[in-house]
């Protein structure tokens, strides 16, 4: 069928190295359902595409903080 996916773009709060980033990103791409992990260190923003039939926003603001870091959903 048809492949869906969305983007959605979250503030990390908490990540001051690049380290931080790499972790981040780590942990958002391993997410079911995830596609893509962008994480910028100098913004606090993240954008994910994400297949919305295996997981949601909330979803990835729990891995966010689950991570030790602070997730939002930028509106
Ligand atoms: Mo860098 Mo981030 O030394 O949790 S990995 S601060």
């Amino acid at each position: 069928g048809t492949k869906t996916t969305l983007v959605g773009q979250f503030t990390i709060g908490g990540m001051t190295c690049a380290a931080c980033v790499n972790s981040v990103e780590g942990i958002l791409k391993d997410l079911p359902g995830v596609k893509r992990a962008v994480v910028a260190l100098a913004t606090s923003l993240g954008e994910v595409e994400y297949d919305p039939n295996l997981i949601n926003k909330d979803d990835i603001i729990t891995a966010i903080e689950d991570a030790g870091f602070e997730g939002s959903l930028v509106q």
